[in-house]
């Protein structure tokens, strides 16, 4: 077959617009849309089909001669339509499509398991259960287009920072953060994990590449089941040589304030949608210390020591009172990974932070030690074995820079952008101790 030939048969088939681009200026002009029929109404000896592309709607308006393609047509069965384009005395919309033929090319069966338009709501789990139809929700739709504008926003900006995208291995050999919270596997008669973190490859990259990030999933065996923890969950994470913790809080708070511009300019529809207004945060965060966190909380009745972690109850109360994005610096060194950097003046204080959004835990981040017996003597401090994190201290043989980085949750951050409070709701296949499947 010639390719001529071949392209003519595809354009035949094809359609000649997404229906965003059909405009009142083409009135007249015969065109070609594929979509979903989201609503059908017969009025008299007419119907009116509402018909959903993933970049717009239309109405079509179907004549008696042309009733005969209704007969198998169901709500949201999949059509390719051809007709005219010709003015409308519909409110909702400026121009319409008058049917010459419609092309059933899928068909839905009824009663669906959801309503995907929304009208009779539907319980998170079975949406969930339901994930594709689900996205035929205008709503759930404009989440996840709001997640792919968030991502192309934070690779703009670090791209933008000189910082160069990498991945490393989500099957691994031993732990890269230590902790239980470990899924382990059989890999090929040998015991591995699912990585937690790219923390140990990430400080190895600054060695060739300096200033690195990566956005991948990652794995905690997490027994909690709330609403802000999954076993499977995007992080966004970067290290980068010559860097100390301050200047990657700078680069996580311009990140942040990007992306909030960024998703707030590129979607407009969206914030309709979800009936929000995405508005950036005003920079700079504020910053509090772990020791004025155990004031707050102490004028509110809880007395904590120095050195104890903050609870999610403890980080509930501190939401009340700091509503928005704060980081906390200045945390016992204790309470922190054995990569983290002790302070000079105060060896019991760390150089690290987290990122809060209210009571919600965004992010954290350090000053990485880069001397190998300091690490040594960390990993035994925490019950950690130096014999297991062999292949990564001797990277610290080969000209380790000294480094900073920090790991953000991406789906902890899609739910601050989108005020919506379950994580699940801006994953698109949630993985929890109860949910595996679909
Ligand atoms: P940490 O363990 O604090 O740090 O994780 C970083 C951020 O990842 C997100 N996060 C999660 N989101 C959803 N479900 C989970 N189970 C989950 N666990 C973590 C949070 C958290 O703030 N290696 C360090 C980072 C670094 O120092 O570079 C780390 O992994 O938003």
């Amino acid at each position: 077959m010639s390719l001529k030939k071949r392209g003519s048969d595809f354009l035949q088939f094809n359609k000649t617009h997404d229906i965003e681009d059909l405009k009142p200026s083409m009135i007249g002009q015969e065109v070609i849309c594929c979509g979903w029929i989201e609503d059908m109404r017969k009025l008299g000896k007419m119907t009116f089909l509402t018909v959903r592309d993933v970049t717009g709607i239309a109405q079509v308006i179907v004549k008696e001669e042309a009733q005969k393609y209704l007969e198998e047509l169901a709500r949201q069965c999949v059509v390719r339509i051809k007709g005219k384009v010709q003015e409308t005395k519909a409110k909702d919309f400026v121009f319409e499509i008058n049917a010459q033929s419609i092309e059933l090319l899928a068909k839905a069966i009824h009663p669906l398991p959801i309503d995907p338009i929304g009208r009779l709501e539907s319980n998170i789990d079975n949406r969930l259960n339901a994930r594709a139809l689900d996205l035929r929700n205008q709503k759930t739709a404009a989440i996840f287009k709001i997640r792919h504008h968030a991502l192309a926003s934070i690779r703009k900006s670090l791209a933008g920072k000189k910082f160069i995208e990498i991945t490393t291995p989500k099957i691994i050999g031993s732990a890269s953060e230590g902790g239980a919270n470990l899924f382990s596997l059989d890999y090929f008669g040998k015991q591995a994990y699912l990585a937690q973190s790219p923390q140990l490859y990430k400080e190895q990259m600054t060695i060739g590449l300096e200033r690195v990030f990566e956005i991948s999933t990652f794995y905690r065996a997490e027994k909690s089941h709330t609403v802000r923890h999954l076993s499977e969950f995007t992080s966004v994470d970067i290290e980068a040589a010559f860097m100390d913790y301050t200047d990657v809080m700078n680069i996580l708070e311009s990140l942040i304030v990007n992306v909030y511009n960024d998703v707030s300019a590129n979607c407009k529809k969206e914030q309709e949608e979800l009936e929000i207004k995405i508005d950036a945060p005003s920079s700079p965060f504020e910053c509090i210390t772990y020791a004025q966190a155990l004031e707050l909380l102490q004028k509110h009745d809880v007395k904590l020591n120095f050195g104890d972690d903050l609870q999610d109850a403890h980080l509930r109360i501190l939401g009340k009172y700091r509503s928005g994005f704060y980081f906390i610096v200045d945390w016992p060194l204790k309470l922190k990974p054995f990569y983290i950097h002790e302070k000079d003046d105060d060896p019991t204080l760390s150089k690290s932070f987290d990122l809060q959004y209210g009571y919600l835990e965004l992010s954290s981040g350090g000053t990485r030690l880069h001397n190998p017996e300091k690490i040594k003597s960390r990993l035994k401090e925490q019950g950690l074995d130096p014999s297991k994190f062999a292949d990564h201290l001797r990277a610290f043989e080969w000209g380790m820079p000294p480094h900073a980085g920090w790991g953000l949750g991406l789906d902890r951050l899609m739910a601050t952008i989108t005020k919506i409070d379950n994580i699940r709701e801006v994953v698109l296949y949630p993985r929890d101790s109860e949910r595996l499947a679909p």
